[in-house]
């Protein structure tokens, strides 16, 4: 089937013997525009990748064996009992367990295997597809249903409960309710989706800084603190409730770093309705300008850009020309930059990357060119 497939098949067999009965893969997203505004109830417009997570399930025996093939690690627990955190990895899978126990699932006793394709630390979302994944075999192999949306904030429980991460809904609502071919604009307050088809000439280009960076460090829990300190400064739930217009007139009741992250997240609520428009019309040149800003707003005003990412944005904005833009997507200090451009200046824009661009070991940068997937589903 894949390469992928056929490794978690040959790990199945490796750390259980035979052949599993469900395997389901959920993806990673690359968000298009709209950061860390989930967490503020506001707007965001991802798309899902081909880069994946994997799992095979074989129901029997007694508790939970869990064999992570991408780290050769395993573990092994009571599928039946409320979990305890203890880092890492296994956190993801045993927070999302708990959460299915807490919701009334009888998780079924049986082997696990994991194998995944996206790269720890790049702002694809790696963990957020890994959650998918294990609550979608987990809830097939217990006969229960759940629409997407409510297995994504099951698996964003997990990982806010366990990982300690106070993440938003953006990653797993993508990995869960996206559709082939599509963007999806999220409102993370009502929980509306919208798909919006891509044009069909336009490239998704992923480029990887190779500046690492992790959400469990606390720069991520330090933005949510500050953003929520705003809001309640503003007398308001969340800075969803502000536009950029009551913001101006409100800014001497802010300090000034309070200011500046209510700023990128107004703006960016209003960029990104603005953005589904633009691509809904095929405008590629209004969701380019809004790309770019909203790719300055991230480094002034969040502070969340690095200067690799600002110059690999630069260096993709400058080939991408008019007809398009690019930003650093996910959440944030490095990752990768996404890029929307036409077709037929993809090989321009990759050879302008390879040319110039050197991660910070040196490398010349990963580039690959996305074909937005549909959400977590069963395979086979
Ligand atoms: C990370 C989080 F997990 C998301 O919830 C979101 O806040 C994102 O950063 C920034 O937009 O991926």
């Amino acid at each position: 089937m894949t390469a992928l497939h056929d490794r978690l098949l040959a790990g199945f067999a490796q750390a259980f013997g035979g052949e599993p009965e469900l395997v389901v893969r959920a993806p990673g997203r690359v968000n298009l525009i709209g950061e860390h505004t989930d967490y503020n109830d506001g707007f965001a417009m991802p798309v899902a990748i081909g880069q994946e997570t994997r799992v095979a399930f074989r129901p029997g025996g007694t508790g939970l064996r869990v064999a992570a093939l991408d780290f050769a690690e395993d573990d092994a627990f009571d599928s039946a009992a409320p979990q305890r955190a203890g880092g890492g990895w296994r956190d993801y899978v045993r927070g999302v367990v708990d959460e299915l126990v807490r919701a009334g699932i009888s998780v079924p006793p049986g082997q696990l295997a994991i194998a995944g394709s996206i790269a720890k630390g790049t702002g694809l979302s790696s963990s957020a597809s890994l959650e998918v994944a294990v609550a979608r075999v987990l809830l097939d192999a217990a006969g229960e249903r759940m629409d997407p949306v409510s297995l994504a904030l099951l698996a964003q429980r997990a990982e806010c409960d366990f990982v300690g991460v106070r993440c938003g809904n953006l990653d797993q609502i993508a990995s869960a309710a996206t559709t082939r071919g599509h963007a999806l604009l999220i409102d993370c307050r009502t929980l509306a989706l919208r798909q919006i088809a891509m044009p069909a000439d336009v490239a998704v280009m992923i480029v990887q800084s190779g500046v690492v960076r992790g959400l469990v460090d606390g720069e991520y829990n330090q933005r949510r603190q500050e953003c929520e300190r705003a809001a309640r400064t503003l007398g308001v739930p969340a800075l969803r409730d502000v536009d950029e217009g009551m913001l101006d007139e409100a800014c001497g009741r802010l300090d000034d770093l309070a200011f500046l992250r209510a700023r990128h997240v107004c703006g960016d609520n209003r960029r990104t309705r603005e953005a589904a428009r633009a691509l809904a019309s095929g405008d590629l040149v209004a969701m380019g300008a809004l790309m770019r800003e909203s790719h300055v707003s991230q480094g002034r005003d969040f502070g969340i850009t690095v200067p690799h990412t600002d110059v690999l944005a630069a260096l993709m904005n400058e080939a991408i020309g008019e007809d398009g833009g690019a930003r650093q997507t996910g959440g944030g200090f490095g990752g990768a930059v996404v890029g929307l451009m036409r077709q037929d200046r993809v090989a321009a824009v990759r050879e302008a990357v390879l040319a110039v661009y050197r991660t910070p070991a040196g490398d010349v940068p990963e580039i690959c060119i996305e074909v937005p997937s549909d959400g977590a589903g069963p395979v086979g």
